[in-house]
C-alpha cells in the first residue's frame, strides 16, 4: 500500500499498552532479532521494513520484499525456567489473533509456530533465548503478491492474496502487539492455560496425519503443557518440540 510506513510516527500514537515502548525502527537491517536491544525493558520492540537475512528456526531463512510484511521481535524477561515452546505459542495465538481480525477469517495454529490461513503459512514465530532474555520474533505477510512470496514446504500466502485487499500495516502491528502483551501476561499469571483454549480451538493440526522425528500417526492435539500429542500406532506420544510434516 503506498504511503504505509511502519516509522515510529506512525505506529506509536496507535499502541495502547506497554509493549512496543521503546520502538526501535529500521529501514533495513539484517534481522530484527538482532537489532532489538537486549538490555532494554520487557516489551521494547524492533522494526524493520526490509531484512538482509531474515531467519526463521534452524538456520533457516525468512523473506519478505520490502515493506511488504511485519516483521518484528520483542524483547520478554519471563522468570527462570522458561519455556520456549510456550512462548512460541504465545506468539502464535497473538499472531493468528490480529490474522483474524484484519481478514474477518478463521486462522489456525500449526504446532509450534506457524500461522496458517485457508492452509497457507501467513505468519512465522520464532523464540530466542540467551541468558535471561527472549526474543520473540513475528513475521507476517501483508502485501505481497503470489509471485513474491518464496518458495516454500509449507505454501505461503499473504493478507492480500487471501482476500485480495489491501492492509494497513500500522494499525496490524499495533493489534499484535497488544495481543501479544495479553497473552503473555495471561502466561505469566496462569501458565498455557490461560491461552489454551484460544489454541485448541485453531490446532491445524489436529486430526491430521502426521510425520515427526520419522513416526507416523494422528495428530491428537496440544498438551496442557504445550506438547504436540500424536498418536502412533495405538500408542500416545509426546512430542516437545521438533519438525512435523503432515498430509493434506
Ligand atoms: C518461522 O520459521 O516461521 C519463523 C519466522 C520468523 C520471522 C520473523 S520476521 C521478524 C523476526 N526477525 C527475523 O529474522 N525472524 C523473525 P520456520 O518455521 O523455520 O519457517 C521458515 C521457512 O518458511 C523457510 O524455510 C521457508 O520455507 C518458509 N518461508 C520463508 N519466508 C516465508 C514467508 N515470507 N512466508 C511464508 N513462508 C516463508
Amino acid at each position: 500500500m503506498s504511503g504505509d510506513s511502519l516509522a515510529p510516527e506512525a505506529v506509536e500514537p496507535l499502541l495502547t499498552g506497554r509493549f512496543g515502548r521503546p520502538y526501535a525502527y529500521a529501514e533495513r537491517c539484517e534481522s530484527t532479532q538482532t537489532l532489538i536491544d537486549r538490555s532494554g525493558p520487557e516489551g521494547a520492540v524492533a522494526v524493520a521494513e526490509e531484512q538482509t537475512a531474515g531467519r526463521g528456526r534452524l538456520r533457516r531463512a525468512w523473506e519478505a520484499p520490502r515493506g511488504s510484511s511485519i516483521l518484528c521481535s520483542i524483547l520478554l524477561r519471563p522468570p527462570p525456567g522458561p519455556d520456549l515452546a510456550q512462548l512460541s505459542l504465545v506468539g502464535g495465538l497473538a499472531a493468528a489473533e490480529a490474522v483474524e481480525d484484519a481478514l474477518g477469517l478463521a486462522a489456525q495454529i500449526k504446532w509450534p509456530n506457524d500461522v496458517m490461513v485457508n492452509r497457507r503459512k501467513v505468519a512465522g514465530v520464532l523464540a530466542e533465548s540467551r541468558e535471561d532474555v527472549v526474543v520473540l520474533g513475528i513475521g507476517i505477510n501483508v502485501s505481497q503478491e503470489r509471485t513474491e512470496l518464496p518458495p516454500a514446504t509449507v505454501a505461503p500466502a499473504s493478507l492480500r492474496t487471501v482476500d485480495g485487499a489491501a492492509h494497513e500495516r500500522a494499525p496490524l502491528l499495533a493489534s499484535l502487539l497488544a495481543r501479544v502483551e495479553h497473552n503473555y501476561d495471561g502466561w505469566l499469571d496462569r501458565g498455557l492455560d490461560a491461552i489454551y483454549d484460544g489454541l485448541g480451538s485453531r490446532d491445524f493440526l489436529r486430526g491430521r496425519t502426521v510425520t515427526v522425528d520419522g513416526a507416523t500417526g494422528e495428530a491428537v492435539g496440544i498438551s496442557r503443557a504445550g506438547a504436540l500429542v500424536v498418536e502412533v500406532g495405538g500408542e500416545l506420544r509426546t512430542i516437545e518440540a521438533g519438525e512435523v510434516t503432515y498430509k493434506r
